[in-house]
Order: structure tokens, then C-alpha cells, then sequence
């Protein structure tokens, strides 16, 4: 028997969340991948289900952090700002294509004192939403401290309802720019209004189900050719292939 509490209604994904931006998007397929999607109606996930996934929300001070977990994970909104104490988290718990996935979201201080210790919960991490002013030294701190190419990327365009239309869509073009520089999916969102919230959290997700059911298909594959490799252990060759692919999905 499940100790956890169901999952909420409204944190059920059954289809992929589009991007927010075609031109900076992880990638615009409009379902997920083939081999996910078989691997969950096969229930061929492995692991995933219970891993915790961790993603960490990176900026300047005042961008607008505390608020856009605040508004995703408890619906609120608060016009007073608090400065966030070294660093926070919040555990979402959602139900992709059938499978239970929890998100760590982090929510760090922007301050320099606090600066060494963000660094050490940077670790691990999955997923990182850099605020629009903010792509400099915070992120250069996070990735670091993780393998870039297992992290996904997303740069959020924040208060988008401070803005009148025609000088936000300005504003937007350079940002998007720079998300594609920095190889980053590129949300705008207000958490005054709640605006794209909800959507950019399904798309997070989403994005980093996928990736931890692709990471976890590749694992049991290599680990499978392993298996021939011992049995057939005078086979070079094999033994080659096999060792290259491990190599490839530790990385
Ligand atoms: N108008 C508007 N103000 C916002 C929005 N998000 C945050 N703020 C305000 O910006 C200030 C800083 O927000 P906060 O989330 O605490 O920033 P943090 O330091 O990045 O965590 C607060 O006064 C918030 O009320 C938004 O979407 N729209
Ligand atoms: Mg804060």
C-alpha cells in the first residue's frame, strides 16, 4: 500500500504542454517522445516513479522567484516582498502519463552571503529557471556544480504584466535571443495574474519526465548489453560496444 496521498486532480499530465516559444524551445514535438510513451504503457519506467527531481530557481534579488513558486505550488500572491533566507524548497508531486514524478522546487536568496551555501544545494539538480536579468553569475554558480548535459535549461521572462504589450514584445525578442544562446526554453509569465504559471511548471515537468524516462531507458539498455558481455566475455567487439555505451549513459 502507497503511504503518499493520491496525486492532485490538477497535477494529472496526459499530453505534452506546448513551448511557450517555437523559436526557444527545448524542442517543439507536439507529444512526447515515441519511446517514452511506449515505456509508459508498458510500464517500462523503471525508477522513475519514486525519484525526487530537483530543479532550482536562480536570479538576481526582486526578480520575482518566491513568487512564482508561491503562485504555482500554494496559489498566492504576495506584493510585499520578503527576502527569501538562504534557501527554500517546495515538493510538488504530479502523475505523468501514468506515472507518479515529483519535483523539488528551490527557491534560492539572491544575495551574496548566502552564495555558498545555494552552491551546495545546486547539486543535483535536474531543471534551473534562471529570471530574465539573471543569466550571469548565478547560473554559471549552478551549473558548475552539475554535469551540463544533464541539465535542462529554461529562462523566464518575469512581471510580464508590469509591461504594455508592444514594449514587452520588444523586450521579448532579445530575450529570446539569449535563451537561444544559452540553449534555454524562454517562458514570460506573471505571478500577479497567474499568467502562463501553471503552463510553464507542466512544461517543466513534462520536459524533465521525458528526459529522466530517456535517461533511464538508455541505462537498463547498456545494462542489458552488459549482461551479453559477460555471458560472451571472450568477445571483444562486444565487449568494446558495450563499454562505449556504458561511458555514454553515465554522463
Ligand atoms: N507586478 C508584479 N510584481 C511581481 C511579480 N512577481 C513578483 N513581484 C514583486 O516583486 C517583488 C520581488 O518578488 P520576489 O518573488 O520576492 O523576488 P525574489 O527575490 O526573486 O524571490 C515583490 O514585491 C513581488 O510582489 C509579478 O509577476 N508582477
Ligand atoms: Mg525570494
Amino acid at each position: 500500500m502507497s503511504v503518499l496521498a493520491p496525486v492532485r486532480r490538477d497535477r494529472i499530465i496526459t499530453e505534452l504542454p506546448q513551448c511557450f516559444h517555437k523559436e526557444a524551445a527545448l524542442h517543439s514535438r507536439s507529444s512526447f517522445h515515441p519511446q517514452v510513451t511506449g515505456a509508459c504503457q508498458e510500464q517500462r519506467t523503471g525508477t522513475v516513479g519514486f525519484k525526487i527531481s530537483k530543479i532550482i530557481v536562480v536570479g538576481d534579488l526582486s526578480v520575482g522567484k518566491t513568487c512564482l513558486i508561491n503562485r504555482f505550488c500554494k496559489d498566492t500572491f504576495d506584493k510585499n516582498y520578503k527576502a527569501t533566507i538562504g534557501v527554500d524548497f517546495e515538493m510538488e508531486r504530479f502523475e505523468v502519463l501514468g506515472v507518479p514524478f515529483s519535483l523539488q522546487l528551490w527557491d534560492t536568496a539572491g544575495q551574496e552571503r548566502f552564495k555558498c551555501i545555494a552552491s551546495t544545494y545546486y547539486r543535483g539538480a535536474q531543471g534551473e529557471v534562471p529570471g530574465l536579468t539573471a543569466q550571469g553569475p548565478w547560473l554559471a554558480d549552478a551549473l558548475k556544480e552539475n554535469d551540463p548535459s544533464n541539465v535542462i535549461l529554461f529562462l523566464v521572462g518575469s512581471k510580464k504584466d508590469l509591461s504594455p504589450p508592444a514594449q514587452y514584445s520588444l523586450m521579448e525578442r532579445d530575450a529570446i535571443k539569449v535563451a537561444k544562446e544559452m540553449q534555454a526554453e524562454y517562458w514570460a509569465v506573471s505571478s500577479l495574474t497567474g499568467e502562463n504559471v501553471r503552463e510553464f511548471f507542466f512544461r517543466v515537468a513534462s520536459l524533465t519526465f521525458e528526459s529522466s524516462v530517456l535517461a533511464e531507458l538508455e541505462k537498463s539498455s547498456a545494462r542489458k548489453i552488459g549482461d551479453v558481455v559477460r555471458i560472451h566475455s571472450t568477445d571483444s567487439d562486444l565487449y568494446l560496444t558495450a563499454q562505449r555505451r556504458k561511458s555514454k549513459c553515465c554522463l
